[in-house]
């Protein structure tokens, strides 16, 4: 089968982001014997995407939906128009079936599909489910079921992505960092976290040599030195991340790399080794600003422990921004007023925060906000609501999310390490 597969991200907060998916899903298709092909809708363009159509003529048309909301955290901005003004084009191009998948598919299936019109859906990782569903399609049998859901199925063995040196180009030049995956899966609970059910509650790690070999291929065939991991979490709980940061110290390869983290006691030694591996900034998922909220959160550490990595890192020169969200489950006027105290006590780090918990299908603040009767059963959730605890008024807590901003000049929604991530 001809398959054409685009990326329709047109974010470019905090950066333009490389589409690793499409890449995968490219690697997986051509292994069965596909003829695959991608293209970007930031770089191509709809002319450009028009255009491929009617030379490739293609038999599957796979559309990658990373996000659902614009890059603006308490007031987004819905991506889906984007996403069917871009299916309407096609339809005009050609009548072959169109496939949708991505994160932010996967987290409103029948939403999407309903409100796109698009043929079929696979949810959560696509390398499997989107093969099958072609191998299918190539035997002339078309399936009734048009949303395919990855619960069994899947794949233990992480493929490395084909990346399209034409589209690593455009984002090289346009961002400077590329992106790679080391592992996928999270068995940590987070109250507001989808990550589980996109990628797994299981770890599926990739071999750090085969990590290694992948950051040393970018770096000397594509003059990328900086990385950012695309990990859920990039310190997982078994300690298998150190496997990665010996081979890159190991095989002396130069580059410098972000990745998102979960506060633990490190000692001054492993962060020295995080440095010496060349990481220049870690995005912190601390989430909550007290004992009672982080663990009402699901979260497993202290603030204690917060302080203490940001003390440690930021001492070894490595930038921090913590992420937190104000409002979640637990919080009242006594946690908010000091949790607003102890974000104001980190020094030398970035912070965001936001006010109130972005509600996603299946998680356990869509239970909290189901059974407190702020969102209705029928509520698909695609547009944007927030849970608020019933302990504290919304008001109270934009309050705080608004002194916290304008007391950190470098705090705000959207804002990065990985952003400050060109020529540093
Ligand atoms: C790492 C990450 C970041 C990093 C990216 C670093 C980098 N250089 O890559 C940073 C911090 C920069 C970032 C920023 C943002 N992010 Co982000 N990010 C992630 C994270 C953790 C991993 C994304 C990733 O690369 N995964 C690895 C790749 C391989 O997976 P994938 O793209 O999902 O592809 C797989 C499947 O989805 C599927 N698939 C993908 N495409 C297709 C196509 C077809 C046809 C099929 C069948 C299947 C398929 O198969 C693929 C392989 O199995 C996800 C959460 C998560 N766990 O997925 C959030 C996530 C993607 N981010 C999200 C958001 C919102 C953002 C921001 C808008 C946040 C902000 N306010 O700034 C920005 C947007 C950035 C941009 N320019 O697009 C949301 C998107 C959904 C939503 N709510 O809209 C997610 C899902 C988090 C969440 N739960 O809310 N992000």
């Amino acid at each position: 089968m001809r398959i054409l597969l685009i990326s329709c991200n047109t974010s470019r907060t905090p950066y333009p982001v490389y589409p690793l998916g499409i890449s995968m899903i490219a690697h997986a298709a051509r292994r069965r014997g596909h003829v695959a092909r991608t293209l970007d809708v930031l770089l191509d363009g709809e002319p450009g995407i028009r255009s491929a159509v009617k030379t490739f003529r293609p038999e599957i048309i796979g559309l990658s939906l990373r996000n659902i909301d614009g890059d603006e955290d308490m007031e987004p901005k819905s991506r889906l128009h984007g996403y069917k003004e871009l299916i309407r084009c096609l339809r005009e191009e050609i009548s072959c079936p169109i496939v949708l998948g991505g994160s932010a598919y996967s987290l409103f299936p029948e939403a999407i599909l309903r409100e796109t019109r698009a043929d079929f859906g696979i949810v959560g990782e696509g390398e499997r489910l989107f093969c099958d569903l072609a191998d299918r399609l190539a035997g002339g049998l078309r399936p009734a079921a048009r949303i395919h859901y990855n619960r069994r199925s899947l794949i233990s063995d992480l493929p490395a992505p084909a990346r399209d040196a034409r589209i690593l180009g455009y984002y090289a030049a346009a961002a400077g960092i590329a992106n790679i995956q080391t592992k996928r899966g999270c068995p940590l609970d987070c109250a507001y976290c989808d990550y589980p059910f996109l990628e797994g509650r299981h770890y599926r790690f990739r071999p750090p040599g085969e990590v290694a070999e992948e950051l040393g291929m970018l770096r000397d065939k594509h003059g990328l030195r900086r990385f950012a991991f695309a990990d859920a979490v990039f310190n997982d709980t078994e300690g298998r991340y150190w496997g990665i940061v010996e081979e890159i110290i190991r095989r002396k390869i130069k580059i410098s790399w972000t990745a998102f983290f979960k506060p633990r006691a490190f000692t001054a030694r492993e962060v020295g080794a995080l440095k010496a591996s060349g990481l220049r900034s870690a995005e912190w998922g601390t989430d909550c600003s007290t004992d009672q909220t982080l663990s009402r959160m699901g979260k497993d550490f202290t603030w204690k422990e917060v302080l203490a990595c940001n003390r440690l890192f930021t001492a070894a020169g490595i930038d921090s921004l913590h992420r937190i969200i104000l409002g979640g489950p637990g919080e009242d006027r006594k946690t908010l007023s000091k949790g607003v105290r102890n974000i104001l006590g980190l020094k030398n780090c970035a912070v965001s925060t936001c006010a109130g918990v972005r509600i996603f299908p299946g998680t356990r603040i869509h239970e909290l906000a189901l059974k407190a009767g702020a969102v209705g059963a029928d509520d698909e959730l695609l547009e944007p609501r927030r849970y608020f605890s019933p302990l504290v008024s919304p008001a109270a807590v934009t309050a705080a999310h608004r002194l916290v901003a304008a007391a950190l000049p470098s705090a705000g929604p959207g804002r990065s390490p990985f952003s400050r991530a060109r020529g540093t």
